[in-house]
């Protein structure tokens, strides 16, 4: 993936008079297992790119090195004078935490990468194992490498940047693309657990700081994660990811005092109830001391929770959070609550505005260790729908922003779609909490409302595939999580740029090619599946592929309405659900008016009919036409846009995505003329070019 630092290589020619002579020392004053962990790194790093495996001073006390020595030296503020004389008081200061600073001193020959913490120091690691790998080979030991290095100062955005496992402990992953789990097999924890800390590798580099390692569909084998009978496994896995900063979180059954503990109730006001969260949660610090904390979805898609006992979300997320606060713990409690059993002729009933309705009137109940996750979208992480009137909606209340990695509706990893862009979009969006400029992304970093935990969240997009992601170019996602979970001001086209870089190489027409096909793909996906924010029209259960009446009669709230007249979902004030109303004014009047709705989220919020005119000057039916055989004409192109490529890539990489890139081009046609031609018999309007609808 992006950590195999060739790129930047000289290893093909004159290998260590390329190397400059501070690259080829380390310097460590101070025992940590996570400084540990960023010399190994600098090692394996530094010895790719430039074929010259440095030495290692790692000292047990401060006086052992010289200040004067020429080298990379590593340490923490307190632990290492040396450091940290490098930087100026207020420099140090000016990052905390896990922030980081880097200075390269001309005069010593030293580079010095130094932070409050141990974890700060390995991501400052990463960012010159980055800076060495981006600079081309050409500049390697010219001037510019050690002018890049000569201050550096970074602070992570959010406090938690998260990643949730959607992984069955038979091996299975709910909605995974990528082969199965690299946790579990046939019921048992893997033995393997090399690759699971390459894993732990990948998403450090990127920043990445928490995981979860279980669906948050917690079944009868996986309840008993909290038990003896577990434990010890679950320990293990979280001393993989320790070594690299990174902490471990449980998905939890809410009815585990039921399930495993033979309760006979899990009532959130129940003493015994209560009594078992207590017990099992301390059984579970004993076994790992840093232990996260709790994931919970409750009360959503059939999974138990406290509505069972006539209470309500506060009541239960509550209990736990006073089970795991005398260990620091939290308690990451889902907000995608809705009726998934609604009656299709029933059009009042809005899936978009239930978790607003169900938690704005808990604002202020909840513990001060509880956070609510909050999907990007009311629905469900289609490739376009509108963003979640819930940020900004709960002043007193931790909320940390869900994304989803894995491309359940965006192309399951067979269809290229870069989502970052898609992501950007929802951090940038004003929801006027506070008046202009009260940014999505002001909010999840807890800058707005001073909250004290904050962050991202993101279902994974791994599994045991070789290159981890199913599609090889699926692993940017990833990458670019992390990174925007780091800093939500980094562009779209900056991240793919530098994933391609680390990934591919410097080779220009590489570099070109692949960020032109990134940055289309998500439009281009966009333009021959759903239209105009309507979402779904896929097949059942697996999502994948056109179905455009597919969950039109069934029960899960996900509808378009399309009859002979028109088509959408009315949630205006006026004549439809009300939804519009869930956001603060200005962006209320945006989406209750006709006129001033964007044209891409006309259908999530009017029913109109197909000769109803865009802002674009089309008609809806032209432009469901007309995005269609676009989409499916682009698709075409990305295919003959990575065959380009061909030789100047990887053989078996370059093989996976030509096929890859086929299938979505053939797979592209089938959804344009399916939705194409559903239209045209619905709507009985001709295409104005005259083009091919059956
Ligand atoms: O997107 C939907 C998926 C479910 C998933 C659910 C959720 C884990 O179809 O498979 O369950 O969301 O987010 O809880």
């Amino acid at each position: 993936a992006w950590l195999s630092y060739r790129s930047g290589s000289s290893t093909r020619g004159g290998v260590a008079k390329h190397a400059p002579s501070w690259i080829q020392h380390i310097i460590v004053n101070e025992k940590h297992e996570v400084l540990s962990t960023a010399v190994a790194e600098l090692i394996q790093g530094l010895e790719n790119i430039y074929g010259v495996k440095p030495t290692v001073n790692q000292a047990q006390s401060a006086q052992t090195n010289s200040d004067a020595a020429p080298g990379i030296w590593l340490g923490t503020w307190s632990g290492s004078s040396s450091v940290a004389g490098q930087f100026s008081e207020s420099e140090r200061t000016s990052v905390q935490g896990e922030g980081y600073a880097i200075r390269f001193n001309e005069e010593l020959g030293q580079l010095a990468i130094g932070s409050e913490s141990a974890q700060g120091v390995l991501y400052g690691t990463f960012h010159v194992l980055r800076e060495l790998t981006l600079t081309p080979e050409s500049s390697i030991d010219a001037e510019p490498l050690e002018s890049r290095l000569r201050y550096i100062a970074e602070q992570p955005r959010n406090s938690l940047r998260m990643i949730n496992q959607w992984d069955n402990v038979d091996g299975s992953i709910e909605r995974g693309y990528a082969g199965d789990s690299i946790f579990y097999e046939k019921g048992e924890f893997t033995r393997d657990l090399g690759r699971i800390r390459d894993y732990a590798r990948l998403l450090a580099s990127t920043g990445i700081n928490a995981i979860s390692i279980n669906n948050v569909n917690v079944h009868q084998r996986e309840s008993l994660f909290l038990t003896e009978h577990f434990l010890g496994d679950v320990a293990r896995v979280a001393s993989e990811f320790r070594a690299y900063g990174i902490q471990l979180f449980l998905s939890v059954n809410y009815a585990s005092p039921i399930e495993i503990g033979g309760l006979n109730t899990a009532d959130p006001l129940d003493e015994q109830v209560r009594e078992w969260w207590n017990v099992h949660t301390a059984k579970v610090y004993a076994a790992i001391p840093d232990f996260g904390g709790y994931l919970v979805k409750a009360d959503s898609e059939n999974r138990p929770g406290p509505f069972t006992y006539n209470r309500d979300h506060a009541d239960g997320a509550n209990m736990l959070a006073e089970a795991l606060r005398p260990f620091d713990g939290v308690v990451i409690w889902r907000c995608f609550v809705y009726n998934c059993k609604q009656d299709w002729r029933d059009r009042s009933t809005d899936r978009a505005r239930a978790a607003y309705d169900h938690f704005t009137p808990l604002d202020g109940r909840f513990a001060d260790n509880v956070i609510l996750q909050i999907k990007n979208g009311p629905m469900d992480f289609q490739v376009r729908e509108a963003v979640s009137p819930l940020f900004g909606a709960m002043e007193q209340t931790n909320q940390v922003i869900e994304f989803q990695i894995t491309q359940e509706y965006t192309g399951q990893q067979r269809h290229l779609c870069y989502l970052v862009p898609q992501w950007k979009d929802v951090l940038d969006f004003d929801t006027y909490a506070k008046g202009e400029g009260s940014e999505i992304k002001n909010i999840v970093d807890g800058s707005m409302f001073n909250r004290p935990y904050s962050g991202f969240a993101a279902v994974s997009n791994i599994g045991s595939d070789a290159c981890w992601t199913g599609h090889p170019l699926a692993q940017a996602n990833l990458y670019g999580y992390g990174r925007l979970a780091w800093n939500p001001e980094l562009s779209a086209e900056e991240i793919a740029e530098e994933w391609i870089r680390l990934t591919f190489g410097h080779d220009e027409e590489v570099i070109h090619t692949i960020s032109a096909m990134l940055l289309s793909s998500l439009d281009i996906y966009e333009n021959y599946t759903a239209p105009l924010g309507v979402g779904w029209m896929v097949n059942p259960n697996h999502h994948y592929g056109p179905n455009v009446d597919g969950y039109e009669y069934s029960k899960w709230g996900t509808y378009h309405f399309a009859d002979c007249e028109g088509i959408g979902v009315d949630r205006t004030v006026r004549s439809g659900t009300g939804y519009t109303s869930q956001y603060h004014q200005q962006n209320t009047d945006k989406y209750e008016s006709l006129e001033q709705c964007p044209d891409e989220l006309i259908l999530f919020f009017h029913h109109v009919p197909y000769t109803h005119v865009l802002h674009s000057g089309k008609t809806v039916i032209q432009h469901i036409y007309d995005t269609h055989f676009e989409g499916a004409t682009q698709a075409t192109e990305l295919a003959n846009q990575w065959r380009s490529l061909e030789g100047k890539i990887d053989a078996s990489i370059y093989d996976k995505v030509a096929a890859l890139q086929e299938e979505q081009a053939e797979h592209s046609k089938e959804w344009r003329d399916m939705i194409n031609t559903y239209f045209y018999r619905k709507s009985g309007i001709d295409d104005e070019q005259g083009r091919t609808i059956y």
